[in-house]
């Protein structure tokens, strides 16, 4: 497999500084060479430049809106080119707000490849306000809500197509924190949330199976992992921790049952916020579990055992 890597060094959507080291934070922990090493192709295009974080204030309920468009359509653009190329896109973070420009990238490619797309999102929030519902106007709060249409029209429209996707293609898992409002409209979306009281009740196992069902030889599969989807205990390097996440077995179990699937076809790895780490052990740990979804086992494993 060829993969190449895409540097995303800004924190433009979050509420918090810090997430523009995340790219090199995860280089720092071996990223490259730990996919090397798994006998990968891997290709590190750097860093893309965008606009610097003025750090103001929510106009109309959304900061920042004008860099945000900036930096995902920079990415948006960087991406596609890569899926065209054949390759697999691991987007380095930066913000959960870029995960539009990098879904959209994917949605677009799999239109233009007559694929099915699956979209996991990994994550402790839903990242489903809007302008209204927002608590803080940080778009990294909203992205899956504008990749389903709702959102600023320059947001909306990147790919191309609006709705860049559709409620039914997304799964999310490890979900513990969603606003008041945020709740009305994932619920009237229809998203299929595999929320932690859900992995408690039924187990990481079960979650996943369902979470990957119907996913097929014609599926292209998307990983979207904010690291804040971890425990707080393992996984302090985030602007926004919430307790009561997943703990390494769980995530790594995550891992590897998508890694089974044979699907992956793109990732973003995102809200990593060195400022706010222990060492380097939150990248650490996401290069550990990129290991897991990229193949590293411990045991050979006969395809029979394999879902
Ligand atoms: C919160 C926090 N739901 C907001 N969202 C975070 O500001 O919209 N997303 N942290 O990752
Ligand atoms: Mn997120
Ligand atoms: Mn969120
Ligand atoms: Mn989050």
């Amino acid at each position: 497999g060829n993969i190449s890597l895409i540097g995303v060094p800004t924190d433009i959507g979050a509420g918090m500084l810090g997430a523009r080291m995340g790219p090199e934070a995860l280089r720092v922990a071996g990223l490259a060479q730990a996919l090397t090493q798994l006998g990968l192709d891997v290709k590190d295009c750097g860093n893309l430049h965008g606009p610097a974080n003025p750090w103001l204030q929510a106009v109309n309920g959304f900061r920042h809106l004008p860099q945000v468009v900036q930096w995902n359509q920079l990415l948006h653009e960087a991406l596609y080119c890569e899926l065209q190329a054949r390759r697999l896109p691991i987007m380095l973070g930066g913000d959960h707000c870029l995960a539009i420009g990098s879904i959209s990238a994917v949605a677009r490619h799999c239109r233009d490849q007559g694929k099915k797309l699956r979209v996991l999102w990994f994550d402790a929030h839903a990242d489903f306000n809007t302008a209204t519902l927002t608590p803080s106007g940080n778009i990294h709060g909203m992205p899956v809500a504008c990749l389903c249409g709702h959102g600023p029209q320059e947001l909306i429209q990147i790919g191309g197509h609006v709705p860049a996707l559709q409620p039914k293609q997304i799964r999310q898992i490890g979900i513990r924190s969603v606003d008041a409002g945020e709740k009305r409209l994932v619920h009237d979306m229809g998203i299929e949330v595999f929320d932690m009281r859900y992995i408690d009740e039924m187990g990481m196992r079960h979650a996943m199976e369902l979470a990957l069902a119907l996913v097929d030889a014609n599926t292209h599969l998307h990983v979207s992992l904010d690291v804040d989807f971890l425990d707080p205990a393992i996984a302090p390097g985030v602007g926004t921790t919430v307790r009561g996440g997943p703990t390494y077995r769980e995530a790594q179990l995550c891992m590897e049952m998508i890694a089974d699937t044979g699907r992956l076809a793109s990732l973003d790895v995102v809200e990593l916020n060195p400022a706010l780490d222990v060492g380097n052990q939150t990248a650490e740990l996401a290069v550990d579990l990129i290991e897991s979804l990229f193949g590293k086992s411990t045991l050979m494993r006969s395809s029979a055992a394999k879902r």
